[in-house]
This record gives C-alpha cells, sequence and structure tokens, in this order.
C-alpha cells in the first residue's frame, strides 16, 4: 500500500479496505495533479484539489464508514478555524466531565480531542480505529460536503455536521504563513504572489475556497438540523450567542443553571486565542495526530482582518471580485 509521509500506515487492513486502497492507488495517476502548498502534490478530484490522504480517506469514507446517529463531525476548509471550532465543540459536548481549571484542554492540543477524520483513516488503512471510538465521536474534517455518501448526509441520518467559514482574504493570508512552516526545507520558500495566483485559481489544499464554503452553506439552508454555518468572525464578536447556537444545534443547550454559573462564559474563555495559545502544550514544537507540524504552528494572530498587513489593493480588489462572482449569485450571504 502506497503510504504518505504525512500520516504512515500503521497496520495491515482488511480485505475490502484493501480493494478500496488499490482502486485508489489506480485512480490517483490519472487524475489531474499541481503542486501542493505544503504537501507532496494536490489532485483534482470531484472538482476539488485534495492530497493523496484525503482522497483515501474520502474513499474509505464511502466504501466502509458506518455513521452514528451521535457523531458530531467538525467541517472546515484550512485556516477558517479549525482549532477553534474543535475546541468549542469538545469543550461544549463534555462539559460535565470536566472542570475547567483541569480540563484536557489545557493539557492536549485540540486535534488529539477531536481527531482528524480522513487522516486517521489513511493512517490505520480501514476505518477500525474510528470504528472503535465510543460515542458521540467528534471527528474533524477538510472534505468537501459533496463528497460525503448520502448515508451520513441525507434528512434520514442524524450525524450533524459543524462548519466554520472565514473572510477569503484572512484564510489565504493565514494559509501562506502556514505553508512556509510547513514547506520540506528543501523547497524555497512561496513566495505571497505565487500563493496568491494558485489562491485565486482555487487551488490550494481543498480547495476551491469557495466552492468548499458554498457546499456547506446550501446544505446548511437546506437540512438545518444537519448542518451548522457559522462564520468565524461572528464568533469572535459575539461568542457567547455562538456557543449558545452551537450547543443548542448539537442538542445540549445550556440550562439555566449553566447560565446562572457561568458556564457558557467558561467555555469561551477557554477555548479563546489568548487562553488556548498560552497553554504549555500549545507553545510547544511538539506535533499532535501524527503531522509534521508543531503544536505552536496553529496559533499565529488570531485576529479579524490581518490581511491589511500583507496584501496589495490590487489583490485585495481582486479577491473580492472573485468571491462576489462566486457567491452573490448563490444569495449565500458567505
Ligand atoms: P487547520 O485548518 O490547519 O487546522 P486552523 O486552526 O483552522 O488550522 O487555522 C489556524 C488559524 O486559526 C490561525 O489564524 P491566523 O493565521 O490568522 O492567526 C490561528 O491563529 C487561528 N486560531 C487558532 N486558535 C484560535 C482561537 N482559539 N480563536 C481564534 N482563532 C484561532
Amino acid at each position: 500500500m502506497e503510504t504518505s509521509k504525512f500520516f504512515p500506515s500503521v497496520e495491515i487492513p482488511n480485505e475490502g479496505c484493501q480493494k478500496t486502497l488499490k482502486n485508489c492507488n489506480e485512480l490517483l495517476p490519472t487524475l489531474p495533479q499541481s503542486k501542493a502548498w505544503w504537501c507532496d502534490q494536490l489532485f483534482q478530484y470531484q472538482g476539488f484539489w485534495i492530497p493523496s490522504f484525503g482522497i483515501r480517506g474520502s474513499m474509505l469514507i464511502n466504501d466502509h464508514f458506518k455513521p452514528r446517529s451521535t457523531d458530531i463531525i467538525v467541517a472546515t476548509f484550512p485556516k477558517c478555524g479549525t482549532t477553534w471550532l474543535r475546541a468549542l465543540v469538545f469543550s461544549i459536548i463534555n462539559r460535565s466531565s470536566f472542570d475547567f481549571s483541569d480540563h484536557p484542554l489545557r493539557k492536549a492540543n485540540p486535534q488529539e480531542l477531536v481527531l482528524f477524520f480522513e487522516g486517521y483513516l489513511h493512517k490505520y488503512g480501514s476505518t477500525s480505529f474510528v470504528d472503535g471510538l465510543p460515542s458521540p465521536r467528534l471527528l474533524s474534517t477538510h472534505l468537501p460536503y459533496s463528497l460525503f455518501p448520502t448515508r451520513m448526509t441525507d434528512d434520514t441520518s442524524a450525524c450533524r455536521f459543524v462548519y466554520i467559514c472565514r473572510d477569503p482574504k484572512d484564510v489565504f493570508v493565514s494559509k501562506w504563513h502556514f505553508a512556509n512552516k510547513l514547506r520540506p526545507k528543501e523547497l524555497p520558500p512561496l513566495s505571497l504572489e505565487e500563493a496568491f495566483d494558485l489562491f485565486c485559481k482555487g487551488i490550494s489544499e481543498y480547495g476551491p475556497f469557495w466552492d468548499h464554503g458554498l457546499g456547506y452553506w446550501e446544505a446548511s439552508v437546506e437540512s438545518p438540523k444537519k448542518v451548522l454555518f457559522l462564520k468565524y468572525e461572528d464568533v469572535k464578536k459575539e461568542p457567547l450567542g455562538c456557543v449558545r447556537k452551537l450547543a443548542g444545534f448539537l442538542g445540549v443547550p445550556f440550562t439555566p443553571e449553566e447560565e446562572n454559573n457561568e458556564t457558557v462564559a467558561e467555555i469561551v474563555k477557554l477555548c479563546s486565542f489568548e487562553s488556548l495559545s498560552n497553554q504549555n502544550v500549545n507553545k510547544s514544537q511538539t506535533s499532535s495526530g501524527g503531522r509534521p507540524v508543531g503544536n505552536s504552528d496553529f496559533f499565529r494572530k488570531g485576529e479579524v482582518g490581518d490581511w491589511v498587513n500583507h496584501l496589495s489593493p490590487k489583490m485585495v480588489e481582486k479577491l473580492n471580485q472573485i468571491t462576489e462572482q462566486k457567491l452573490n449569485s448563490s444569495e449565500s450571504g458567505l
């Protein structure tokens, strides 16, 4: 079985999964390819530019994953707030199990608490590890909504998706910084201009950004009980309201007693950029979840609007134009 340096395989998969992996290995060389920002290569698969391990993960999900009604899928385009949403969902769901002063988020990076779905499927070459997790399973993904099987996305399956979107100008800047941290040392740094050109063409890990967001947006409109669509900027502005909304959507609204004892405010505080980025575990360069990246690399500025410090007026105009063209016609309000 072909492995990726990001998620080396750790066990021999069963026959069914081996067949899926074989199909994937045969498919990959037939797909259009492009240079990636930080991983080996990107493949154009069902309209999106995805690393090989993501395609493998997606094919394993489609062929073998058995969803449970209690599954919660934390979905994001990279750099839209995955770390934050992981932390919020974990702390909402497990709020009765832990004391805030001695909370798992003070000892572990959110990646260790909400596992990277397609990464773990690829790592094990099968669904076995994820099958063995206790309910409710909290799984994180960068895969587009259209790549999930109908048994997960139709209204009869009760598994839920929460998605966080962000201003593409900030996403681009965040992604560019991250890419230059992750790029193998033997490669030259990725210039802002080259990255910008690729991003506008939709070529970046899990891109195009706009199609990714629209897929989840449309699903949230069609199936509001299945998909919750949040915006990074709204969570920054109204964290308490957004956390209440998230808990309600997940079927665990805050009780009047929890409101009185400030549980909502405690969650917001614990998961804030200031709090998480200052935990020793997140200051370290040690990586969690099998990725060649340090925990501290997931915390940079955590601000809205840092793009003003990086993008030229021409770049801003171009990104705004693409966003308008792609999204206005959909009345998405993204
Ligand atoms: P991923 O998709 O690769 O897992 P993700 O966590 O989405 O990464 O993105 C990191 C971004 O979220 C960084 O943004 P920046 O580069 O613009 O600063 C990071 O700083 C920001 N971030 C991480 N944790 C939080 C948080 N608790 N609150 C707000 N922003 C955060």
